[in-house]
């Protein structure tokens, strides 16, 4: 259809059917909107749907990482474990797809690969890969920010024969590892959780890392009757305290600083935490994120823990951080993946002292071993927050593009919207809270903003939305301002683009509290969306 048709196919154009996308699709169709969806994959899911690796799980508790929209779904799905894995939450979004008749408003296996506006009839133009093109009034990137895989260079990799695979790309059909030789690139959340089920089950393993993590347990367990009556009874108390903590999640704030207290309530209080396990963790201190002194109480706990778990020495002293302060970068959770390294088969390789130099028919070669391997398995990340969306080729009036706008660093404001690009909405985008927030809270909060925002516009007669630059400039350098306030500059991260070759540096979240972040969307919106001009 040509872009100058004033009648556009749809009211909203929604990139990627993810958690995000689903609820964009469920929330913009219950308010009478048209939508057209497009998805990647060949089925609903996102992150879950391309990352079936042999043991990805979510890290936050299924019941707090779950829609909150429909109490009749609360009520009627049942979780088996504590933290789910990835076949039970690509289950559970493919349920609420056919419970809320999701999939009829998406184009399956279908990328986008541009999207133009066009001035004169205040038209977006969204382009697929096969060439195909819609019109659309908005567009509402649900693409993701952890969705744009990242294939490094590694030397030699092309000639090597044996199988390769990402994490993020897994097989649909799986892959077994019985009697296999298998060697492990990448020692993030992803390689974390494959390295310790992987070491269950190959003939042999070698873990090549680069940077160790701080890895933390979560104690997953099957839940049961008792929990699953107190969450299914406690529920709308459960997620109001999401929607106003500092991470969306249901957690009570820390009790104490870790400098403000005795060593023995401090070992006491470490202890306590880290037997609840998982991001909780984090909730121990008020400080270890503002304090080197306070982090490294944490760290000294976890350091002494991984040295009571693995046998070797040595292996232990690889595998224990020395270049960032722990919860800086993303920390992997895990059960067993420090046991993993007490198995014979497993062999921890330092590529940081000696990189892989090469690679050719089954061979791997570092600059000091050769190893031979069937499989290898990388888990090296993703060009996160931003990549998804600047994968697409978007262009506001003007022929203005958002990869030139972004050439040196994000701007936007909000994470919602970006000065330049009007009616297109970004959900859990840059510099909003993200990824540091409880995904599905975070998601749902930008869903129902951008499903407000057009609803008011319809009911005002408004047909463009588009952030004001000083508006966005002014929330640039704040969430540039509040990270510089922690301890989060000193670690190279994803969260600061920091593995990616040539991406500028720059914190891509909100780190400021998804509360107060909230309630500052809440106030745009009340005062008639201060900081965006409306026509
Ligand atoms: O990716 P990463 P990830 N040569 O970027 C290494 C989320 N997630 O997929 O640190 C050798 O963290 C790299 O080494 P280094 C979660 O938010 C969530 O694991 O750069 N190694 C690093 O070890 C997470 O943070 C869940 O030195 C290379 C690894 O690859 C985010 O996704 C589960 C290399 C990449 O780690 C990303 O995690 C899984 C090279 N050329 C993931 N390039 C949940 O539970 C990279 N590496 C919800």
């Amino acid at each position: 259809m040509a872009a100058t048709n004033r009648h556009p196919d749809c009211d909203v154009a929604i990139i990627g059917a993810g958690f995000a996308g689903l609820y964009a699709a469920y929330k913009l169709t219950t308010l009478g909107f048209s939508v057209a969806g497009f998805e990647k994959g060949n089925d609903v899911g996102g992150v879950w749907y391309w990352n079936r690796y042999p043991g990805a799980r979510c890290d936050c508790e299924s019941y707090y990482y779950s829609y909150s929209f429909s109490p009749e779904l609360e009520q009627d799905w049942n979780w088996s474990l504590r933290y789910s894995e990835q076949p039970e939450i690509l289950r559970y979004l493919g349920h609420v797809a056919d419970r809320f008749d999701l999939r009829r408003h998406f184009r399956f296996g279908t990328a986008v690969t541009a999207a133009t506006f066009d001035d004169a009839s205040g038209l977006w133009t969204v382009e697929d890969a096969s060439g195909a093109r819609i019109t659309a009034r908005f567009v509402v990137s649900a693409a993701g920010c952890l969705s744009q895989i990242q294939r490094p260079a590694i030397p030699g990799l092309d000639d090597f024969t044996g199988e390769v695979l990402y994490t993020a790309a897994w097989p649909q059909e799986g892959r077994d590892f019985t009697g296999k030789r298998v060697g492990v690139i990448g020692t993030g959340a992803s390689g974390v959780q494959a390295i310790s089920r992987i070491a269950r089950q190959a003939k042999e393993l070698v873990v090549f890392q680069r940077t160790a993590n701080w890895v933390i347990p979560v104690w997953n367990a099957p839940t049961n009757a008792q929990f699953d009556a107190w969450v299914k009874a406690n529920y709308r108390d459960i997620r109001a305290k999401c929607f106003t903590s500092s991470g969306g999640t249901p957690f009570d704030p820390p009790r104490a600083a870790a400098l403000a207290v005795s060593d023995a309530e401090r070992r006491a209080t470490l202890e306590e935490f880290w037997g609840m396990g998982g991001i909780k963790f984090f909730s121990a201190f008020s400080d270890v994120f503002a304090s080197v002194e306070a982090n490294e109480v944490m760290c000294e706990f976890v350091r002494a823990y991984i040295r009571s778990i693995v046998k070797d020495p040595r292996t232990a002293a690889l595998l224990t951080p020395n270049d960032h302060p722990i919860g800086t970068k993303r920390p992997p959770m895990d059960d067993a993946y420090y046991e993993s390294f007490n198995l014979p088969h497993v062999k921890l390789v330092d590529i940081r002292s000696h990189p892989i130099a090469g690679m050719s028919g089954h061979t791997v070669t570092t600059t000091a071993e050769r190893f031979e391997l069937d499989a290898l398995v990388l888990a090296t990340g993703f060009d996160a927050i931003t990549g998804a969306l600047l994968a697409i080729d978007v262009k506001g009036p003007g022929g203005r593009s958002l990869r030139d706008e972004w050439a040196k660093g994000a701007g936007t404001y909000l994470g919602l919207g970006i000065a330049g690009f009007p009616n297109l909405f970004t959900v859990t985008g840059p510099l909003s809270p993200s990824v540091l927030a409880n995904m599905p809270v975070a998601v749902e909060q930008h869903v129902d903003w951008i499903a407000r925002c057009l609803a008011t516009m319809r009911e005002r007669g408004f047909g463009r939305i588009e952030a004001q630059r000083d508006a966005q400039s002014e929330w640039t350098a704040h969430v540039a301002q509040v990270a510089d306030h922690t301890l989060y500059p000193r670690s190279n991260s994803w969260y600061f683009g920091s593995n990616i070759p040539g991406k500028p540096r720059q914190f891509g979240v909100y780190v400021g509290g998804f509360s107060n972040y909230r309630e500052r969307c809440e106030s745009v919106a009340q005062d008639g969306y201060t900081g965006f001009s409306l026509s």
